[in-house]
């Protein structure tokens, strides 16, 4: 057998094992859609981050070009350009068309792209109509080029000098339109976004972000202080309590964490865990470890302090997380990833390894910070008795659900059926909403909720507060589910919630106050994917005989240009659902066969909370700001 024969053989091997991600690409990137096409990012940049963990780069530019291809640029060493004896091929040309080749040579510390996605560039390649990688090294320039979905045009090939000290690694794609059937169209903050995200991470290097797609747009990034400005930015509109951000570090057995935080006077925990610049979604034992010790630590202070005494309730987890924005970054050689969507770290020394050291530098903290440590203290003391206060509450509450019911009862329109997989309660802002709903109901299956008075803003309420709110005491009591620890989602009396307001400002405002209402107090209501909004129209226009209903301007000019030219219809605009005529109400939002509900998903309700804790909180500047910025788009604000 001689070297050819080999040769061949492998190289069929190779492009059977590309063919076999063009068929199946979403075993490898998951999905398809556009976030799929972002991923082919990812994976490229990924490795450009790799080179910068491992101290060799600390520059990276991402070009998007005219025709949404994808450049990526490095000043690391530069890729190796000898021939892997493993394939007999180009090690370039390995990395490119072996699956799963990433990671198998030289190199060593953390790699970043073999966590969560590491499929590596031979998938990009894979998934391109071409891609050409040029390598600068040793003063020599190579370069190669592959063409429909990760076939060479030719072997790496070396093509032309430059300086020695010039070095690099620059890779350009054009995904393939027949595998990215949605779109190969790139957002560009979904891009600014996750690159900011990875220069917090990785404090140093500078990532910069360029379209030059039609008017030029940049971004760099560069965070010398790395997390540290990322807590800084998610506490930006809010009020600290103390002025430094707290930072801990350490390495243990190769394993590396790194936490930041700072408090806020808000009652919410802002916490994000990050494993090899993998969001760790669902946490994991560095997040417990971390956790853990912030708990410990907090009590045995307010102990020694004599603020905590013997026979006191100890701190509990959400008192000492209470207002508190923190990152905790873990960089590991093996991460075992776990948990339903892969983003839990499961490696179980990392528990105790950050444990150790956090505990260590926060403990160090509080005693070279006397003033921080009290206020850090008081805060949690604050939550403790907020929390027993709420208990009370509660307990109050479950003993008042005759008298709520009787006054539930005088606002709801109950629908008759008992069977929740077919009832449904329509929340409507107003009674005079809620009056022609009730017209327009069908009242078998679907009841009727009017909100009368303003909506407690729970960005500024604990439950105790919440609990203490008419119309949310009386949602509590319609949904028959109970709140907090009692919440119980098997009791939901119905399987569509269906919030119907205005299409004003006004209305994306109740919206957005619901959702997080619910988001935060009601959140397996948003997980089973029970909350709905309807989506009432703005116009009808009458020729004839027929009514049709326009949710936009757009929408009913369009439909204007089909009518003769020497049609009047009388078009009505509808301010407010209380206007529409109640059959105009049913058989646009309410009737089963004409409405469009959207189904409010968990991302939904996130955002709805981001806007109510960035821009309603106390501090009305951000507010004001956003409004100016964002009036004129607030009507067709869809969330
Ligand atoms: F993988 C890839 F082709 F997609 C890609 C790799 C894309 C980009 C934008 C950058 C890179 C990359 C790879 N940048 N830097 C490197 N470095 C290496 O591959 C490398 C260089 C030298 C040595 C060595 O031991 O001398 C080892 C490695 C892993």
């Amino acid at each position: 057998m001689d070297e050819n024969k080999h040769y061949d053989d492998s190289d069929i091997q190779v492009l059977e094992g590309l063919e076999a991600v063009r068929k199946r690409p979403g075993m490898y990137i998951g999905t398809t859609s556009e976030k799929g096409l972002h991923h082919l990012v990812w994976e490229i940049v990924d490795n450009a981050i790799d080179e910068a963990l491992a101290g060799y780069c600390d520059d990276i530019e991402v070009v998007v070009g005219k025709g949404n291809t994808i450049t990526v640029k490095d000043d690391g060493r530069g890729m190796p350009t000898g021939i892997n004896q493993k394939t007999g091929l180009s090690t370039v040309e390995t990395i490119f068309t072996v699956l799963h080749a990433g990671g198998k040579f030289g190199g060593g510390g953390y790699k970043v792209s073999g966590g969560l996605h590491g499929v590596g560039a031979s998938v990009v390649n894979a998934l391109s109509t071409w891609l050409e990688v040029t390598i600068y090294r040793e003063g020599k320039i190579f370069y190669q080029k592959f063409e429909n979905g990760g076939h060479p045009v030719e072997p790496l090939k070396e093509i032309g000098t430059c300086e020695e000290n010039r070095t690099g690694t620059t890779v350009t794609f054009k995904a393939d339109p027949e595998i990215f059937t949605e779109t190969t169209i790139y957002n560009y903050d979904t891009l600014a976004k996750r690159l900011q995200e990875l220069a917090f991470l990785n404090k140093g290097i500078r990532i910069v972000l360029i379209d030059e797609r039609e008017e030029d747009k940049k971004d760099e990034f560069l965070y010398h202080g790395g997390i540290i400005e990322y807590v800084k930015m998610l506490n930006k509109n809010k009020k600290v309590l103390h002025d430094e951000v707290i930072y801990v570090e350490g390495t243990e057995d190769g394993i590396e964490i790194e936490v930041a935080m700072q408090y806020n006077d808000s009652y919410n925990a802002n916490l994000y865990s990050f494993t090899n610049n993998i969001n760790t979604y669902e946490g994991g034992t560095h997040e417990d470890g971390v956790k853990r010790a912030l708990t410990r630590i907090i009590n045995n202070y307010a102990k020694n302090a004599k603020i905590l005494k013997d026979n006191d309730d100890a701190l509990t987890g959400e008192d000492v997380r209470e207002g508190l924005t923190m990152i905790i970054s873990c960089k590991h050689p093996d991460p075992q990833f776990e948990g339903q969507t892969k983003t839990k770290l499961g490696n179980s020394e990392v528990r105790k390894i950050a444990d150790d050291v956090f505990s260590e530098g926060f403990e160090r903290f509080l005693m070279e910070n006397p003033e921080e440590a009290k206020l850090i203290v008081d805060k949690s003391m604050t939550a403790l008795h907020a929390r027993l206060a709420a208990k009370k509450a509660r307990e109050i509450t479950r003993r008042k659900t005759v008298l709520d019911s009787i006054n539930t009862l005088g606002k709801l329109a109950d629908c008759t059926s008992k069977d929740a997989s077919i009832s449904e309660i329509f929340i409507v802002e107003g009674d005079s909403a809620g009056g022609n709903a009730k017209l327009a109901r069908i009242p078998q299956t679907q009841a009727i909720l009017p909100l009368r008075g303003k909506i407690l803003n729970v960005e500024k309420a604990r439950l105790d507060r919440a609990l203490s709110n008419e119309e949310i005491r009386t949602m509590i009591t319609a949904f028959g589910t109970g709140i907090g620890d009692d919440f119980d989602v098997s009791k939901l009396r119905y399987h569509k919630i269906i919030i119907m307001t205005d299409a004003d400002v006004d209305g994306s405002h109740i919206q957005i106050l619901l959702l997080t209402l619910f988001y935060r107090f009601f959140r397996p209501i948003i997980e089973g994917g029970y909350v709905y909004v309807a989506q009432p129209p703005l116009f009808r226009i009458t020729y004839g005989k027929t009514n049709k209903y326009f949710q936009t301007e757009e929408e009913l000019e369009s439909y204007r240009t089909t009518l003769p030219s020497n049609a009047k219809p009388i078009v009505q605009r509808f301010k407010g659902l209380g206007e529409m005529e109640a059959e105009d109400l049913r058989d646009t939002t309410m009737h089963i066969s004409n409405r469009i509900l959207r189904r409010v998903t968990v991302e939904d309700a996130m955002e709805a909370d981001k806007i109510i804790s960035d821009f309603m909180g106390d501090d009305v500047l951000p507010r004001k700001q956003y409004i100016e910025e964002h009036g004129h788009e607030a009507e067709d604000l869809d969330i």
